[in-house]
C-alpha cells in the first residue's frame, strides 16, 4: 500500500478501467449464468439499507421487521405462511443451513445425506463441513431423481434427503411428492433445493404450466432453499432459507452474549440487511403478476431457442422444463461448438451430466440476442 492517498476521481477512474474488462448482462452475451441484471427497484432498496447489519438486529429493528415480513411473503409463495428462516448470501449457505439443521436435530453420529446425481456442488461442501457422508441417487431417463434409488440408499444413518426444483444443469424438477412419501415413512428430513426454480415454478403454475407440487404444501418437506438473486432479480448476494418449524433454527442456535440478540442461527455473523430490503421491495413492487410475466417471458424465449436449435440442425439433449436449454450436435463436437461460439463472443457453459452446451434464458436475454446467437450457431454447420 502506498503512503499517500489517491484522489477519489483517480480511484474511481482506475476502477472503471477494471470494470470495463467485465462482461455485462446488458450485452446479451452472458448465456451461462443463473444470475441476471438486478431490477432497479431492488437495487435502490439495497443501497438504502447498505449500512444495515442483521447480525446485530437490535440496532436495526426496522430491517429485522422487514426480514420477518420477507420470510412470511416467501413462505406464502411456497405454500405455508407461518414459516421460519433467513435472508442470507445464496444457495450454498441455504443448503448448508438446511443440512446442518437436519443433522443437529437427528443427532446421528457419522450421518449420511442422499442427494440426486444432479445436485449442486454446494451439498458436497455441506457434507464435508458437517462431516457427513454424501450418497448420490441415480436419475431416470428424464434426468430427474429416481425414487427407488433414493429409497434403496436410505439407512438408519440418513439425516436428510435432497430433492431439486430446478436442477443447476438442466432445470429439471424432481418428483418431490414421491420423495416426501418415503421421507415420512423413514422419518427423514426432506430438503428441497429450489434456489433456481423457487422464483419461477409458482408463477408458471399460475400461468397454466403443468408442474408438480414441490413446496411446503407437500407434508414431508421440512426446508426449502429459494434464491432471490437468481430468478428473483435481486442484487447478489441474496439467498433464502425457509424451515417448516422453528425447531430447525433453534437446533443451530448459538449464544451471542454481548449482542442485542441472545442467539444466532445463521452461519454468517455480520449479515447485510440490504439483501432483505431488496427482496422485500421486489416482492412488493412486482407482485405475483410481475413475476409471472418475467417467468413466462423466459419460458417463451426458451421455447424460441429450443425450436431454433433444432431448425439449425442441432439436437436437444432433453426437452426443457424450466428456462434452460441443453444441446449438442451429431456433426460437430461440443468443444468445437464451444470454441467457435466463444470466438464470436458468446459466453456459454458446458454441462457435465449429460455433456451439452447449456444456455440459461435469464431475464437479461431478449429475443434479438437469441436471434443473433442462432444466426452464429447456424453458420457452424
Ligand atoms: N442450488 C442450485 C440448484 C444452484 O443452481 C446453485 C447455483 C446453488 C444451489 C448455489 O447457489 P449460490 O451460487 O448462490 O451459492 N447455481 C449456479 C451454478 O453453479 C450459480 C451460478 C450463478 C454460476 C451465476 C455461474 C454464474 O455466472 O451454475
Amino acid at each position: 500500500m502506498q503512503d499517500k492517498g489517491i484522489l477519489p476521481e483517480e480511484v474511481i477512474q482506475t476502477l472503471w478501467d477494471y470494470k470495463k474488462k467485465d462482461s455485462t448482462y446488458q450485452s446479451g452475451r452472458i448465456l451461462g449464468s443463473m444470475c441476471t441484471a438486478p431490477h432497479a427497484v431492488g437495487l435502490e432498496a439495497y443501497c438504502l439499507f447498505i449500512e444495515s447489519n442483521l447480525g446485530d438486529p437490535g440496532l436495526f429493528s426496522g430491517t429485522q421487521e422487514l426480514e420477518n415480513e420477507t420470510i412470511t411473503l416467501l413462505g406464502e409463495l411456497l405454500g405455508k405462511k407461518d414459516i421460519y428462516g433467513h435472508i442470507i448470501t445464496g444457495g450454498t449457505e441455504a443448503n448448508l443451513m438446511a443440512i446442518r439443521a437436519a443433522r443437529n436435530l437427528q443427532g446421528i453420529k457419522d450421518g449420511e445425506i442422499i442427494v440426486p446425481k444432479s445436485a449442486h456442488f454446494s451439498f458436497e461442501k455441506a457434507a464435508e463441513i458437517l462431516c457427513l457422508n454424501m450418497k448420490e441417487a441415480a436419475l431416470d431417463d428424464n434426468y430427474k431423481v429416481d425414487i427407488v434409488s433414493v429409497e434403496n440408499l436410505i439407512t438408519d444413518k440418513t439425516v436428510a434427503v435432497v430433492g431439486i426444483a430446478g436442477t443447476t444443469e438442466l432445470g429439471k424438477i424432481d418428483p418431490i411428492p414421491g420423495l416426501s412419501d418415503i421421507c415420512i415413512d423413514n422419518n427423514v428430513h426432506l430438503h428441497v433445493d429450489a434456489a433456481f426454480g423457487g422464483f419461477s415454478i409458482p408463477f408458471l403454475q399460475d400461468a397454466g404450466y403443468d408442474f408438480p407440487e414441490f413446496d411446503f404444501k407437500i407434508p414431508g418437506v421440512s426446508s426449502i432453499t429459494i434464491d432471490p438473486h437468481k430468478m428473483g432479480l435481486a442484487p447478489i448476494p441474496t439467498g433464502g432459507i425457509l424451515f417448516r418449524e422453528e425447531k430447525y433454527l433453534e437446533s443451530m442456535s448459538i449464544e451471542t452474549p454481548y449482542l442485542t440478540e441472545d442467539s444466532q442461527s445463521t452461519v454468517v455473523g455480520t449479515r447485510t440487511g440490504a439483501s432483505t430490503a431488496a427482496t422485500w421491495a421486489l416482492l412488493k413492487h412486482l407482485g405475483r403478476d410481475g413475476y409471472r410475466e418475467i417467468a413466462k417471458g423466459c419460458m417463451e424465449l426458451t421455447d424460441f431457442l429450443a425450436k431454433g436449435i433444432i431448425k439449425s440442425g442441432f439436437e436437444l439433449v432433453t426437452e426443457p422444463e424450466l428456462n434452460i436449454v441443453a444441446f449438442k450436435s451429431s456433426q460437430i463436437s461440443l468443444e468445437e461448438i464451444f470454441t467457435a461460439m466463444t470466438e464470436k463472443g458468446w459466453l456459454m457453459s458446458i454441462s457435465a451430466h449429460p455433456r451439452a452446451i447449456r444456455i440459461i434464458l435469464m431475464p437479461h436475454l431478449k429475443k434479438e440476442h437469441i436471434e443473433a446467437f442462432l444466426a452464429d450457431l447456424k453458420s457452424l454447420i
